[in-house]
């Protein structure tokens, strides 16, 4: 037998071997440090992204669509920290496993560390943000790093005498207690420290603060068509009822990206084309420069449950989606207009959707203020009527003029509606549902929608009683949802409370339930509450 460990003793056959514990620790200590010295490489180069951020990616995007659903609808937004901590333990696992492979096979252990770091580098190689060359030179240093640090810990290591050898006084190198932990110990700190600061580095470097700094510091200017005055009759106010506006802090998130894209402004630019006439692209300062819109819009997501909090209303600024298109002259064949972002995300909606519906745009500026990270810096599609997985593309990078048959969008594949129109719906939101309150007057107040057709009427029943009709604030558009409430002379006992809305168009909302997939929840919210005695 010939001893291949990594720092294997020239020594015979059943040489004392690194002890378990010792090879998985050394193992797991070269995972770290080939991942920490990737990550730090990713916060350097531009084109370069964390590899452990890229596995995660590939993962979300290889489920099967109704596994992606079941994640999101069980982990809500922790599905994607989960996710990551998930790629970490496999890491680690793997890690562990290469180390006690190390104890016999140092060149087997070697490959193992090369094929963890492949495993990143596919992954990056399947990221429209990185570059191929950049994801293999980082790849290779990270493997490089783990293999050395693999064979340098394992020389280290303290021994146990090989199951068959020599044991007692007679086993030679086998150590004694105590014998050769330390310079294992200064070693294994050594490395420990070496993973964390890579990985702490690497991450502070692409870190959220700079392009941070950058929006806060910018100014959008003032919308040649501005929003009409918000009557204040268009807030009721009640306590506990959604605000008309949405804070942007407070905004639902709903998005694949496992970190959020941070773009800087100055380096990005909007492109149209496909089936167009002439092609072009607009920088940030061009998009900025142009005549503004500014429009209240109801954003839904498909995946909102009937009663679900994936719905908000915001103001958003920004160019006419017909403005641009218009400018680059659509071609006759052209039927879908496909909205792609910086991370490869694509949704899209037909041409006639688009030119119909006149404050589609793509904003620049929500409630006030520069688009959040988080919903879209620094561009992004709104599309009033349309669920935002067909719409609403964030971190906007292209428009493409194309058709249904040559290409879908993310979702569409992944067992999703190929059209979405946001289907007319209401919500209870006071009182909250499964509470207790106190006998006497109470209001039933909530918001109803039905973005491009407006809401017309909105009535509540308790329990088997009749249908009444709710107060409806002042309508702001057609865009955006109301507030509605129905004071209720609440009686004592368990009640159940439901709500339905009709649209502009007076068609109501069905009493048929209909899951989320593939074109969203159909029915109507209802709710327990327990009314005291007063
Ligand atoms: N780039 C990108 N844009 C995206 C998505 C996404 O996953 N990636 N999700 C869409 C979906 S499904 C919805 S509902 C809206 C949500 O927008 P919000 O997070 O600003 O509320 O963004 C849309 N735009
Ligand atoms: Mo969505």
């Amino acid at each position: 037998m010939t001893t291949t460990t990594p720092g294997a003793r020239p020594v015979g056959p059943a040489a004392p071997l690194p002890s378990r514990g010792a090879a998985a620790l050394s193992g797991l200590l070269a995972t770290a440090v080939a991942l920490g010295i990737a990550e730090l490489l990713a916060g350097v180069l531009p084109g370069m992204r964390s590899l452990v951020l890229a596995v995660g990616d590939a993962v979300v995007d290889a489920v099967p669509g109704w596994l992606e659903r079941a994640a999101i609808a069980t982990l809500g937004t922790a599905d994607k920290p989960v996710l990551v901590a998930a790629v970490l333990v496999v890491c680690a696992l793997l890690g562990v496993a290469v180390g006690l492979l190390g104890r016999r096979h140092g060149s087997a252990a070697s490959a193992g560390v090369v094929g963890v770091a492949a495993l990143g580098v596919a992954a990056a190689l399947t990221d429209v943000r990185t570059t191929p060359v950049l994801a293999v030179l980082v790849g290779a240093v990270g493997a490089l790093a783990g293999i050395a640090t693999l064979t340098v810990l394992l020389r280290a290591a303290p021994r146990v005498a090989a199951p068959g050898g020599r044991t007692g006084a007679d086993a030679g190198p086998a150590d004694g207690p105590g014998v050769r932990r330390r310079p294992f110990l200064r070693l294994v700190v050594v490395a420990a420290a070496v993973a964390t600061a890579g990985a702490t580095a690497g991450r502070w470097l692409t870190s959220t603060d700079r392009v941070e700094q950058i929006r806060a510091a910018l100014r959008i200017p003032r919308p040649a068509v501005p929003a009409g005055p918000v009557p204040p009759e268009a807030d009721l106010e009640i306590p506990g009822l959604t605000p008309l506006f949405v804070p942007n802090e407070e905004f639902y998130r709903i998005d694949t990206a496992l970190t959020i894209p941070q773009v800087d402004p100055e380096a990005w630019s909007l492109s149209i084309e496909g089936m167009v006439d002439s092609p072009y692209r607009l920088t940030y300062a061009e998009l900025l420069e142009m005549p503004h819109l500014e429009a209240d819009i109801t954003l839904t997501c498909v995946s909102n449950e009937v009663g679900g909090g994936l719905v908000g209303n915001a103001r958003w600024q920004g160019v006419p989606l017909r403005t641009l298109l218009d400018r680059a002259g659509l071609q006759p064949g052209a039927t879908q207009v496909l909205g792609r972002s910086v991370d490869g995300f694509t949704a899209g909606f037909p041409v006639l959707t688009a030119l119909d519906v006149e404050d589609a745009m793509v904003a620049v500026a929500m409630n006030g203020e520069p688009l959040p990270a988080v919903h879209g810096f620094p561009a992004r599609l709104v599309v009033p009527g349309l669920y935002g997985y067909v719409s609403a593309t964030k971190w906007l990078s292209s428009i493409e003029l194309t058709t249904f048959e040559d290409e879908l969008g993310y979702w569409i594949p992944r067992g999703w509606a190929r059209e979405g129109p946001i289907k007319t719906q209401s919500r209870i939101d006071v009182p909250r549902r499964a509470s207790t309150i106190t006998a006497g007057r109470q209001p039933i107040a909530g918001v109803a929608w039905a973005p491009t057709r407006g809401i017309e009427q909105v009535e509540v029943r308790v329990d088997d009683g009749p249908w009444q009709s709710a107060r409806l604030a002042a309508a702001l558009d057609v865009d955006t949802w109301r507030q509605w409430v129905l004071e209720w002379d609440a009686t004592p006992g368990r009640h159940t409370l439901s709500v339905r809305a009709s649209d502009g168009t007076g068609e109501t909302q069905t009493d048929q339930r209909t899951p989320v997939a593939p074109d969203g929840a159909a029915g109507r919210h209802t709710i327990q509450v327990l009314v005291e005695p007063a």
